[in-house]
């Protein structure tokens, strides 16, 4: 009896990372929460073998930084090879945390591929590849997207030349083949990101529409780049990060899909994967309203911040942040907190001190005016008469648009 094809589609590992855009200041919880990401691989490694899949699909972001630490690129090349000496075929499409910035240089993963295992393929190009699974001996044609990042290219044509690329990949495709998949790292313009996902995107990032790298006759479209699971229409799937990278992502769930062959056709589910709790105090999930926990008016703050703790439910093992409104002549007793959060195995926890309304404009205290002002001013003062209008209307809104991202982020 011939067995079904079987795939298993991840994407966004981004391993090294304990949390990305924040600092854990502890090199111990850091290496735990580096475990976290390697730990979710191991997992999924473990279902791919246990179901004989023919493919491991990586669709792009497999190392946090251009330079993984040597224990990550081990662990990482520890995971693979027990996959391929199970004979599952392992494809990884470059994402943009796997690109090189500069020309240069060359990424960690490709001296993996370098090696010439017959069953690990790591393609930073645009690509068509026919791979015959060694299980169910079906051959399935993949057309291999990888990030290719919209500064190469004008931002008005982005879209355009992606599909170029992807109507010009599909007409190399030859018909001997079960299925056609494309594998992408891509920001579609159907996906919904993360309730936080702006810090994590990058900022120059255009959105094309998920038509543009799929055709009728594709089974399924394995996408990375968006790291909140889900459906963008049918067959065309992110299958979302592995754990949650920041706090933006604090409230999702996380899932790797695996892709089954039923009556000719493939067929999808999302497979769940537990992963480390993450919470913010105050937020609305756990019964505490408002963007800061007002102390300004404690007489002990410290123990009025532990009253509100006392009323939330923390789950084991959580990361917690805690966001405060403190007055400057105020302090908080970190050691009582300590206790507090070690009684309830947290892994880690932190405070940020807001100003009352996080939602006034940013003003530089010296010069007196906003900084979106500041930059204007600038801007003007150095390219008005240098450049065309039309550029100049670019520069201030984008570097408008950067500077309130990166005023949000966290
Ligand atoms: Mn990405």
């Amino acid at each position: 009896m011939s067995r079904g094809l079987k795939i298993v589609h991840t994407a966004d590992l981004h391993l090294g990372v304990g949390l990305s855009n924040i600092s854990l200041g502890n090199e111990e919880i850091e290496r735990k929460r580096i475990l976290d990401f390697i730990n979710q691989l191991k997992k999924i490694r473990d279902f791919a073998v246990k179901e004989k899949c023919d493919f491991f699909i990586i669709a792009g972001d497999v190392f946090h930084h251009r330079r993984p630490s040597g224990f990550v690129l081990d662990e990482f090349s520890k995971i693979i090879g027990s996959m391929l000496k199970e004979d599952i075929v392992v494809l990884v499409v470059a994402g943009n945390h796997d690109q090189p910035v500069s020309k240069d240089v060359r990424p960690y993963i490709k001296a993996l591929h370098d090696i010439g295992p017959k069953n690990f393929f790591y393609i930073d190009k645009p690509t068509v590849k026919s791979i015959k699974g060694f299980r169910s001996g079906k051959t399935v044609c993949f057309i291999c997207l990888p990030y290719l990042h919209p500064t190469l290219f004008d931002p008005k044509s982005y879209e355009d030349a992606i599909k170029n690329i992807f109507t010009k990949l599909h007409g190399k495709v030859e018909s001997e083949y079960d299925y056609l998949v494309v594998v992408g790292h891509f920001l579609t313009r159907g996906a919904k990101l993360s309730k936080g996902a702006k810090m994590i995107i990058p900022v120059d990032d255009i959105p094309i529409s998920e038509r543009s790298i799929s055709s009728d006759d594709v089974s399924y479209v394995a996408l990375g780049h968006v790291h909140k699971a889900q459906e963008v229409a049918k067959r065309i799937i992110y299958s979302g990060s592995v754990e949650r990278i920041n706090f933006g992502e604090e409230e999702d769930e996380k899932f790797f899909v695996f892709i089954e062959e039923s009556g000719g056709d493939l067929e999808y589910t999302f497979e769940k994967l537990k992963c480390r709790p993450m919470l913010t105090i105050p937020s609305l999930r756990i019964g505490v309203k408002g963007k800061s926990i007002n102390l300004t008016k404690a007489e002990n703050p410290t123990g009025a911040l532990l009253d509100v703790l006392e009323r939330v439910k923390i789950l084991e093992g959580a990361i917690v942040r805690l966001i405060c409104t403190l007055r400057s002549d105020q302090t908080i007793d970190v050691e009582r907190l300590d206790e507090f959060f070690s009684s309830k195995n947290v892994l880690h926890w932190f405070l940020r001190n807001e100003p009352v309304d996080v939602d006034r404009p940013i003003i530089d205290p010296v010069i007196g005016k906003k900084l979106e002002e500041i930059f204007e001013e600038y801007v003007r003062r150095m390219f008005e008469k240098k450049v065309s209008q039309d550029i100049l209307d670019v520069v201030l809104k984008e570097g408008a648009r950067i500077l309130r991202k990166s005023m949000e982020e966290v």
